[in-house]
Parts: C-alpha cells; structure tokens; sequence
C-alpha cells in the first residue's frame, strides 16, 4: 500500500510541504491519546464568546508548539487564539491557518471530530483561499483518516498501527449525492435557506447532520449533497469560520468537484478582513450549490 509519504513524492511535493504535512498527520497520535485525559469543557471562552473544550487548549497548545519548532513555518492562525502568531527566528515558507479541534462540543459523547488545516505559501494568512497551497484534516472517529489536497484532487489516507498513513482512495470525486445537514435552528432560518432546504427534501433528500463540521463535511465528500451553516435571522454572519474551517475544507470540496459558497458567491473568492470572520456556509455537490447560488435571496 502507498503511504502518505510515497504519495507526496509521486505527486512532486516540494520537500518542505511534504515535511509539514507529514508532521501536522504526525499529530494525530498524541491528540487522539490526550482525549482520555482532557474530557471537561474549561471555563474559558475562545475569541468567538464559545465555550472552550480542554481538548480545544490542549490540540491548539499542542500543534502550535511542534509547528513553532519545526523550522517549516513562519506565522500560525488558531481558531482557539485571538491573535496571528508569529514563529520566531523562522524562516519557514509557510503559514498555517488551522482549527485544532472541530467539532469539541461532541468531545463528551465521543462522536467524531476533527483538526482542521489550511497552508498557504509565505507569510500571510488573510489570503483568498483559492490561493491555498494544501488543505487537509484528521478525522478522529473509528479510524484515523487524513483527507489531503495538494492542488492537485483530494486523497484519503488512514492511519494503520505502525504509525504509517496508507493511501485508501486517490482521486475522490463528490457525487451529485441527496443528503443534507444544516445547522441552526429551523425557526431562525432565512425564507431563502427554508426554501431551499424544503425543495431537498421534497425531491428525497435525507437529513444527516451531527454537529461536527469536519465528520459533517467527510460524508458529503463521499456520498455527496450539501453540509449548510446558514445566515439565521440576526446572525447574518452564520456560525463558522471563514479562515480556519471554509477555506480548507472549500479547497478540499473544489479539488474534488464539489463547491463552497456563501449563498451567493464562491467562498474561495473571499478576501477575509479578519482571521475570525465568520461566514454562512453551503459546501456540497457542484450542482446543489450552484442552485441555490440561482436562486433570488
Ligand atoms: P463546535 O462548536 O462543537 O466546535 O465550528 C464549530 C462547530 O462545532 C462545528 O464543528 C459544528 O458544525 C457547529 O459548530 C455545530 O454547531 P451547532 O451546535 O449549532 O449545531
């Protein structure tokens, strides 16, 4: 079987990306072995006003550190820190923008969850995120998977017991699938979301959704449909992350046919004014989004 490393090689990762991929992947190990220990939500809120899973301080303390030594990147952006840090005496080429773990509210029912990456080329991370040199996230649930883009399709590896990363599928490809997730509350929903989330399912589609981004995000990958965060009436920013959860997991969703867009236009597109910046999300099959991006608001 490919590993994760014959995989970058055979595609022509530059070395230095192939090395931080390699050693973000590397991670999953420790975090997965921390969840035994860090079971409690802390009484500290992250920049957003959420509530904060010790598993959040400790993923988020815990890739930052590897990454600030590991000579290979120059500025970091965490979900779970209110400012951009810098890596000292780093020339590395990269920067990272990352949520270490999405998903943490399910932590306490042990669903699955997920850490969230996005790695761009030089030092700046408010970059439109088409600009996104590889995006990739670890998903914690029966097994250990890492979904990974380079720019060049979306492969899925899984984490086996020698530590090694073997390549499962190359080449994923987001079918025109028919289940949906949406987040919020029915209620406070947009007439245009309502609309549209009725249309689905009057044609059929099912209704999946369990409350983490990431695993939410990896079935509509495979199956195909649409994952939604949408705008709610006032909250017309929506709930998630531009920087650190659309801008990866869109990467991912275009690299394998897929779309992400705000309702209206393609989220790849967006130049972010603020690492935190929220956005609503639609991200699914190409043919979804582009219907509802038709439809009047
Ligand atoms: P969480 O707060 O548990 O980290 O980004 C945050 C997020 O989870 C997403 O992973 C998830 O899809 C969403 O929030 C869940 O929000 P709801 O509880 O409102 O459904």
């Amino acid at each position: 079987m490919i590993t994760v490393q014959e995989y970058l090689r055979e595609k022509n990762c530059e070395s230095d990306l192939a090395d931080l991929i390699c050693l973000i992947a590397e991670q999953a190990g420790p975090i997965r072995s921390a969840f035994i220990s860090n079971q409690r939500y802390a009484a500290s809120l992250n920049t957003s006003g959420e509530v904060q899973a010790e598993m959040d301080t400790w993923s988020d303390t815990h890739i930052s550190g590897i990454l600030a030594e590991s000579g290979l990147v120059s500025l970091i952006a965490s979900e779970e820190q209110e400012k951009v840090f810098a890596c000292r005496n780093s020339r590395g080429r990269y920067s990272v923008v990352m949520d270490p773990l999405d998903g943490s509210s399910l932590i306490a029912v042990n669903l699955a969850v997920g850490t969230i990456v996005g790695i761009y080329e030089g030092c700046s991370v408010l970059r439109k995120g088409n600009e996104m040199r590889a995006a990739l996230y670890l998903l914690y649930g029966p097994m250990t998977t890492l979904t990974l883009s380079i720019g060049s399709g979306v492969a899925l590896f899984s984490l086996a017991d020698d530590g090694r990363y073997l390549l499962m599928e190359d080449s994923i490809t987001m079918p025109e699938g028919t289940i949906y997730g949406s987040g919020g509350k029915r209620p406070e929903w947009t007439k245009k979301h309502s609309g549209f989330i009725a249309s689905l399912e009057d044609e059929g589609a099912k209704s999946r959704y369990s409350g983490s981004f990431v695993a939410d995000f990896h079935q509509i990958l495979k199956y195909g449909g649409l994952y939604a965060y949408p705008a709610a009436r006032g909250k017309p920013e929506g709930k998630l992350r531009l920087v650190f959860e659309a801008q990866p997991i869109g990467f991912l969703a275009e690299q394998a046919g897929g779309r992400i867009s705000n309702g209206s236009c393609d989220l790849l597109d967006i130049l972010p004014e603020d690492v935190h910046q929220k956005t609503p999300i639609y991200v699914g099959s190409r043919g979804i989004i582009e219907r509802l991006e038709a439809l009047p608001e």
